[in-house]
This record gives structure tokens, C-alpha cells and sequence, in this order.
């Protein structure tokens, strides 16, 4: 008889090898599509032609899979039926208005267990592609992260087992700061204020949480007075960065505990997100409570 988890693994397996196999043909089609749609994605934000473009290769990609039950993404309603198996959450494109300045992006992840909308207490794996000056994938599983380069959606290992730097070095903090709540406001400053600490913000959540998980510090996007969920999505955004960053040895919040212990009702629902060394999550959780 098979074991159930060791099937699982196999899936995992071929889910994040499909994704790395799908990142070249992402990149290359970049160039002629950064250009806006007609429409919005489901959470009323505008779509680039590469949004669409990442989400239908990867459904296409995955479809196929044994072992996937579903497909769901941040630019689609609905959570797709694909067969039976596990469900793959995905952000085809995070980041894409930085396609504009040309700026870093990258194909997020996440593996589950149930059926979605479901909780971070589920996840199986979570990752994502990072879209830089070269093609990395940073990769978490069973409470380990690690990294890899992509050549020709090939992956060789870079680094085994990462985990944030001891001296957090970096904040990064999204959203509007005359929309902030005052007591994120206070925490703001204060680490503005902190020795060693600089401001590095590139506007695309997967290359910020990145630059987090290499040189330490707190990543943020925080909930504000007109949007108190914040931005991100849970499904999709907020429980894979939370995965990875924990298994990274760091802390994740969305204000009161962490990002994993939520359940989203609906596939789209947002979260505020908190992220970053151990120490600075406490303190801002501290402040906000
Ligand atoms: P984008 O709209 O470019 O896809 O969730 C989407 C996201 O980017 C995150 O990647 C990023 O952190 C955030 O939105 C950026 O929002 P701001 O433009 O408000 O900074």
C-alpha cells in the first residue's frame, strides 16, 4: 500500500518542477504584454496581459497533473476543479505593476491539503519564482527553506536550509503612510530610527519579502484606515509568505497572531500582513495589540 504522505510528496514534487519547467515561457512572454486588460481580477484591481497570460500557461500546465484536485489563482472568481488530489493556490504574476519600470516579479505558491478557501494550518508546501535579474525559486517544505537557480526551468541548488540573518538590516513597508493606524505609524518610526536599519521598498511583495529572508528585517503591508485587511490576499499571498518565513526560522503576523492560524471564508479575502525577524514581529504585535 502507498503511503498517503509519501504520495503527496510526489505531487508536491511534480506541482513545483511544473511551475519551474513553465517560468521560461512566463519570461519570455513578458515583453509584448505590459499592457493593461479591459477588466479587473477578481479583488477590483486592473490586470496586465501578462497576468492572464501567467494564470492560463500555469492552469494549462497543471491540469494535467495527477494527484491535483485544484486550480485557483488571483486572477480567476473560482477555484477550478482539476481532478482529485491536492489543491495549488497560486499568484500567477505577484508584482506585475512592476512590469511598467521594469522591476522585479515572481510566481507565487501554495500546496494544500483540503479544499480551498482553506486554512494555513493545511499547507502542505508554499514558495515562488522570483523574477530577477535571474530566475531563482525559494522553495519551503516540511519546516525547510531553500533556494535554487533556474536555467532553462532546470533547478540547481544555490542554498540548503536559509534562514533570516541574526541582524535584521531592512524595512519595508506598503500602503499609504497618511492611511497607516497610528500605532504602525509609531513602529515605523521607531525602526526608521534604529541603527543599522535602511528603507528598501520595490513595490512587489515577493521581491521584498525576499530581500527580507537574505539581509533580515521586517517586511509590511499593514492595514490601513480605509482598508483594514489590508491589501494581500490570505490564500494566496499572506499563508505562503507566512510558511515560508516561519520554516525560515522568522515570525509572521497579521497583527494579533500568526498569518498561518487564519481560515479565509472566501477564496479572496485580504489579510494585513507582518513579516521579518522574530524579534521586530514581536515588538510591532506588541504595539498593535
Ligand atoms: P501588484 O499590485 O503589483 O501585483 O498583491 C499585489 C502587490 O503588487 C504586491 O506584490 C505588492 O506588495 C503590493 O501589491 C504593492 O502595492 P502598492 O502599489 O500599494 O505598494
Amino acid at each position: 500500500m502507498t503511503d498517503v504522505s509519501s504520495r503527496e510528496d510526489d505531487v508536491v514534487d511534480a506541482v513545483v518542477e511544473t511551475l519551474c519547467a513553465a517560468a521560461p515561457s512566463i519570461r519570455a512572454g513578458l515583453p509584448g504584454r505590459r499592457v493593461y486588460e479591459e477588466g479587473t481580477n477578481p479583488s477590483g484591481e486592473r490586470q496586465m496581459e501578462a497576468d492572464t497570460y501567467a494564470d492560463e500557461l500555469l492552469l494549462k500546465r497543471l491540469r494535467p497533473l495527477d494527484g491535483v484536485g485544484e486550480y485557483a489563482s488571483e486572477e480567476r472568481p473560482d477555484v477550478i476543479d482539476v481532478g482529485e488530489g491536492v489543491s495549488v493556490a497560486l499568484d500567477p504574476l505577484d508584482g506585475s505593476t512592476n512590469l511598467k519600470p521594469n522591476n522585479v516579479m515572481g510566481t507565487l505558491y501554495s500546496v494544500y491539503d483540503e479544499p480551498l478557501p482553506t486554512g494555513g494550518e493545511n499547507l502542505l508546501a508554499a514558495g515562488y519564482i522570483l523574477y530577477g535579474p535571474v530566475t531563482t525559486l525559494v522553495a519551503a517544505r516540511d519546516g525547510v527553506v531553500s533556494e535554487y537557480i533556474l536555467e532553462s526551468g532546470v533547478k540547481r541548488p544555490l542554498r540548503e536550509e536559509l534562514t533570516l540573518p541574526d541582524d535584521p538590516a531592512i524595512f519595508s513597508f506598503g500602503g499609504r503612510v497618511n492611511r497607516w493606524f497610528d500605532e504602525f505609524e509609531a513602529f515605523a518610526s521607531e525602526t526608521e530610527r534604529t541603527e543599522g536599519m535602511k528603507l528598501r521598498y520595490g513595490g512587489s511583495m515577493i521581491g521584498d519579502v525576499n530581500q527580507i529572508l537574505h539581509y533580515g528585517g521586517v517586511f509590511a503591508y499593514p492595514a490601513q484606515t480605509d482598508a483594514p485587511k489590508g491589501k494581500l490576499r490570505q490564500q494566496f499571498e499572506g499563508f505562503p509568505i507566512g510558511y515560508i518565513i516561519e520554516c525560515a526560522g522568522g515570525r509572521s503576523s497579521d497583527g494579533e497572531t500568526s498569518l498561518l492560524s487564519g481560515t479565509p471564508e472566501g477564496i479572496h479575502d485580504r489579510v494585513p500582513v507582518y513579516i521579518g525577524n522574530d524579534s521586530l514581529v514581536e515588538s510591532l504585535e506588541a504595539r498593535l495589540d
